[in-house]
């Protein structure tokens, strides 16, 4: 293939010879070392370089194209992005498996010892963060123009290892053996102010106007990151901003300092990327988080109105040409700060600018918790941002005065309804009032959100609430994290899955095939060989390969009831050591997990210690003759995910109903063919109607009769005493059965089990120990099962990101996709 300059750039060859030269090259000359004399990470480095050439040549050519056409793009503004590895995700979307392969052989080198070298990026805590890695996947694959924006923390999400049992936290110094993925653009920094006080002044037109006097600012630094589409030509950008102190120091606080004090102000600003805030479910409320926030979208905005579109584009069109997609309400401070350009700086009036605002947003809820929606104290955010208070507050009485002529009489409404509470600013009601569209991640949860969350709001707008059940990117999670259940799909159907997951029904006769099923349960197989092989040399767990591969991964919360899990396993345990269970009766189950806890939870520590503990006696204990293994591998993250999910027999889902958002591992694990146990919760429910109830083991308390009963009083005690299962499991942990005898190590949890249990695991233990048994009785039929887990593959296609964000963009985005011709 011929270089071509006609964009001004030089495409990069796509054959084995052209790979040799430039990852020699880049050896050579890019690390400075030859091939004989370079380390595993020279290596590593060279090869990334080398494979990013061939994204970066579509990337040019996809922003040359974006300069001159007028589609709208999608800005999807996101504290969090849970990227995973890039080097395989980079090698399939540009279609070099065999190049690389090839050519790295040749020179005598291992594609999978250096994959290994690559750290992932934990730029998020979970579910959140990784939708938002899936979403841009997905709109790049569908040629959409987006930005991600968010932030370059230097420090991820902490690395997780276990002492004794109990996890302790470490840093996670991600890049300090470079990273070949990003592109810094210091001549693009953004100004972000801080703090100070606003004063009015008269315009030339003699108009009283609002300026913002700031007290402190700080550089926002743009790392861009490449997105590449699978093998569509399409390259879209992640921007991720980094804080730089301002060159000069010219904060008026610190002119006085001397040279120390000018130092410490660099380090005091650029704590604002340093670290990502490592809870999940609860905001933290803490005036970095907010500063972390502001200095985000504050950079984005500016990039996007200033940087990215025309320098002489009329802003009076700007929702034909932007959509600022909120996820979760991290970054809603960027729904003042538009305010605010556009009146403060760009002369708009009021009434102008609030109705470009409301067309340029739209909000994503990921929670139920009620405490998981963010507040800010009045007293901080005034602080901090002055200027963006008094615009929330003028949003704020406009939007009172609008509610109390909606509902005249009713004085409490505009009152539950404000966004400036008596204390706190409501993030998520600014969010509501200036989204065009609110949408829940599954259908439960919309429903919930509609009905529980935010009922005044729906019934104010009933046609701004929405629903987009989640989805996750079928090329991250099954194309490459499973190649053995790619290749035997594409064998089955041909390629075309990968980017039309919906086709995975044409699998659905399969089920019925015995040649079929054979060579599917080959792949669970050789999948949990790897994964065995992965745990031995990652952390040095033996783990069994035979019988159920039981695994429950997600974050550790009391709310997904990791607890409910442990019961099971320390009640199978108690059966066979008391002697209520014949051993040779108990299926063999290897219950993996895989779990941060927040470091400041202390409840969800406890947990972490306990599944450790029970772990540690049940492996050792000879009388269970092998039968159950429990494993934990620490740090669980997107790689370890990769391993652990193309593994799985069954997917534990077992959150209280109505509490999961949605889920998404409950996904990516019935996309690799593993059934699911699992409560009428999130996104379960539309998994069990896809596959199909025979194909599903649905148990529990649905949501509304959680609700019953905890009107009527719930007494967690009297679960305990009415199953003896479940009493003599709660004994064996109180007695110190799982801590040498000291029986005060975990008194504290089973206690609160008995006599609290917020989340009513004890209430569901008698009808999770029923949906087990019946797990059992199914897999004792190898048959019936893989037909079950082939109908999981074929029936799950719709949770794929691709059609996910079809729907954001019917519903609520209205984009277009954008041909690029390279
Ligand atoms: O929507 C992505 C993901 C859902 O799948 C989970 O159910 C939900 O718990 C999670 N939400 C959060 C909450 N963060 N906040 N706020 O991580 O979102």
């Amino acid at each position: 293939e011929p270089p071509r300059r006609g964009l001004g750039h030089v495409a990069p060859r796509h054959d084995v010879e052209g790979f040799v030269g430039s990852f020699m090259r880049e050896l050579n000359y890019g690390q400075g070392v030859s091939l004989t004399r370079s380390s595993l990470n020279d290596r590593y480095l060279a090869l990334a370089r080398t494979v990013r050439h061939h994204l970066q040549s579509r990337w040019m050519a996809a922003l040359a194209q974006q300069a001159d056409d007028q589609a709208k793009t999608v800005c999807y503004l996101s504290a969090e992005f849970l990227l995973g590895r890039q080097l395989d995700n980079a090698i399939l979307a540009s279609d070099l498996d065999d190049v690389v392969e090839e050519g790295l052989g040749q020179l005598g080198l291992s594609l999978s010892t250096l994959r290994a070298q690559e750290i992932e990026p934990g730029l998020g805590n979970g579910g959140l963060g990784r939708l938002a890695a899936c979403f841009i996947d997905s709109l790049a694959t569908m040629s959409v123009p987006c930005v991600g924006y968010g932030i370059r923390y230097e420090y991820g999400i902490f690395r997780q290892s276990f002492e004794d049992g109990w996890q302790r936290e470490d840093t996670d110094p991600w890049l300090a053996l470079g990273n070949p993925w990003e592109f810094p653009h210091p001549e693009h920094a953004v100004t972000v102010n801080f703090g100070g006080t606003t004063e009015h002044y008269e315009d030339e037109d003699g108009a009283t106007r609002t300026r913002w006097l700031p007290d402190w600012d700080v550089q926002g630094v743009p790392y861009n990151y490449m997105v590449p589409g699978f093998r569509n030509g399409r390259v879209n950008t992640l921007r991720l901003w980094s804080a730089k102190a301002t060159r000069g120091f010219n904060l008026n606080s610190f002119n006085a300092g001397d040279y120390v004090d000018a130092v410490r102000a660099e380090t005091f600003a650029e704590k604002i990327s340093m670290v990502l805030y490592p809870e999940d479910s609860t905001p933290q409320g803490k005036e970095l988080r907010l500063q972390q926030q502001y200095f985000f979208v504050a950079c984005s905005v500016h990039n996007f109105i200033n940087q990215v579109l025309p320098s002489d584009f009329d802003l009076h069109k700007l929702p034909d040409r932007v959509i600022f997609q909120l996820n979760d309400t991290h970054p809603v401070i960027a729904v003042p700060e538009l305010m605010r350009v556009l009146v403060d700086e760009k002369g708009f009036d009021w009434d102008e600018a609030w109705t470009i605002t409301q067309q340029c947003f739209a909000y994503t809820c990921h929670t139920l918790l009620p405490e998981a929606l963010e507040e800010w104290s009045i007293e901080l955010m005034g602080r901090l941002l002055p200027r963006h208070l008094e615009i929330i507050r003028r949003i704020d009485e406009e939007f009172r005065a609008e509610v109390a002529a909606a509902f005249p009489g009713d004085e409490a409404m505009p009152r539950r309804m404000a966004i400036v509470g008596d204390h706190t600013v409501r993030m998520a009601h600014l969010a509501t009032v200036a989204g065009s569209k609110v949408n829940g991640v599954a259908e439960l949860h919309s429903q919930l959100l509609r009905d529980k969350v935010l009922p005044d709001f729906s019934a104010l707008w009933p046609e701004k609430f929405t629903n987009v059940t989640n989805g996750v990117t079928p090329r991250r999670f099954l194309r490459l994290a499973n190649r053995n259940l790619s290749s035997l799909i594409t064998e089955a159907i041909g390629p075309g899955w990968v980017t039309d997951l919906d086709r995975l029904r044409e699998l659905e006769p399969f089920a019925d095939d015995p040649a079929f099923r054979e060579r599917f349960r080959e792949v669970k197989r050789l999948n949990k060989a790897t994964l065995a092989r992965t745990l031995q040399s990652r952390n040095g767990i033996e783990m069994p390969t035979t019988g159920i591969v039981d695994i429950m991964v997600k974050r550790l919360h009391e709310y997904k009831r990791q607890t409910l899990k442990v019961l099971h396993i320390v009640s199978l345990y108690e059966g066979v050591v008391s002697g209520r269970l014949a051993v040779e009766d108990v299926t063999p189950r290897v219950f993996a997990f895989g779990a941060k806890a927040a470091p400041g939870y202390a409840m969800a520590k406890q947990i972490i210690g306990l599944i450790n503990a029970v772990g540690a006696t049940v492996n050792a204990d000879p009388r269970l003759d092998g039968r159950l293994t429990v494993v934990f591998p620490p740090n669980y993250d997107v790689t370890l995910a990769e391993k652990l999910i193309p593994a799985a027999d069954l997917s534990e889902q077992i959150s209280l109903a109505g509490k999961e958002a949605s889920g998404t591992g409950n996904m990516k694990l019935a996309l690799n063919g593993a059934l699911t146990i699992g409560t009428d919760d999130g996104a379960n429910i539309e998994i069990r109607r896809l596959v199909g109830d025979e194909n599903f083991f649905l148990f529990g308390l649905l949501e509304p009769q959680v609700e019953e009963l905890l009107a009527k009083g719930y007494d967690p005690a009297s679960y305990a005493a009415a199953d003896p299962r479940l009493t003599s499991a709660l004994d064996l942990i109180a007695s110190g059965a799982f801590t040498g005898g000291d029986a005060s190590v975990f008194s504290g949890l089973v206690d609160n089990l008995l006599h609290h249990d917020r989340f009513l695991a004890l209430a569901d233990f008698s009808a999770y120990m029923e949906a087990q048994d019946r797990v059992d009785a199914a897999y004792a039929d190898p048959e019936g099962w893989t037909r079950s887990a082939v109908l999981n593959v074929a029936r799950c296609g719709f949770f794929s990101s691709d059609r996910a964000m079809r729907e954001y963009i019917d519903k609520i985005w209205h984009a277009q996709p954008v041909v690029t011709s390279l």
